[in-house]
């Protein structure tokens, strides 16, 4: 980075990990349910769910599984549809565990966002969650209308290759119209951060326990939580040249 460096003008926020911990006590809560909904002995506990996380986007993750473990599963000439249909019976029991708000903001990413509105730094998010996800997750722990602080959600399927493929990084920055330079990603994984770095996004990476111990080469900066993290830091020119 240097002197000529555009200031911040958008924070790009990851979802699952970074806004909140969603993923043992949510989206893995939330498969277990559609594989009892549906009659399948599939159960993810919180360590094989770790491992599945390396594969983004749960209907991806649902046919590695079945390919790995249950080669009889996915061998049937309706596994397509099965997956299709697992997925949604997953999402419709994710929703409501997000609406239920037993899934906490992770620490300062309230401030922060705050901060960013009051400060008029745009905000967006690029996740490879499915879009039916992220409104309730925002409704119940921001405010109603939350999703509408966001000017750009760019979600799921709405492009071809999910993280660690840069191409949902790109779709945000294309509807911001805004350079790379001028942006910052936020996201809590290796996946992630592969991805904003393959749009040319800086990255500051906040850990969890799901992604402790990956590999976060290229990270602008790794910390815990955005707990101590100010918008003012981010805003600083002196950060812009870590
Ligand atoms: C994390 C993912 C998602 C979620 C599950 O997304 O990889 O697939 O695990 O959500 P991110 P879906 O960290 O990019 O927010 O089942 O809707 O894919
Ligand atoms: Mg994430």
């Amino acid at each position: 980075m240097n002197a000529n460096t555009p200031p911040l003008q958008a924070l790009i926020f990851d979802v699952d990990g970074t806004l909140a911990d969603t993923e043992r006590d949510g989206h893995r809560c939330a498969f277990n349910l559609a594989f009892a909904e549906h009659g399948l002995d599939w159960f993810w506990d919180e360590l094989t769910y770790g491992d599945l996380l390396a594969v983004t986007g749960g209907k991806e993750r649902l046919r590695h599984y079945a390919e790995r473990y249950a080669p009889q599963i996915a061998a049937r000439p309706d596994f397509a549809e099965l997956v299709k249909t697992l997925h949604a019976t997953k999402t419709a029991h994710y929703v409501r565990l997000a609406r239920s708000s037993r899934i906490p903001l992770r620490p300062g990413v309230a401030r922060l966002i705050f901060e960013a509105r009051r400060q008029g730094v745009r905000l967006a998010i690029a996740t490879t969650t499915t879009p039916d996800n992220i409104f309730p997750l925002l409704r119940s722990t921001l405010s109603a209308d939350a999703p509408e602080w966001f000017e750009v959600i760019g979600a799921g399927d709405i492009v071809p290759a999910k993280k660690p493929a840069p191409d949902i990084y790109e779709w945000v920055l294309d509807r911001l119209g805004l350079p790379a330079e001028a942006c910052l990603a936020i996201e809590d994984s290796e996946n992630g951060l592969c991805a904003a770095l393959g749009a040319g996004l800086r990255c500051l990476v906040t850990v969890n326990d799901y992604t402790r111990g990956q590999d976060f080469s290229g990270a602008w900066r790794v910390v815990d939580d955005l707990g101590r993290v100010s918008l003012g830091e981010l805003l600083a020119p002196e950060m812009v040249d870590v």
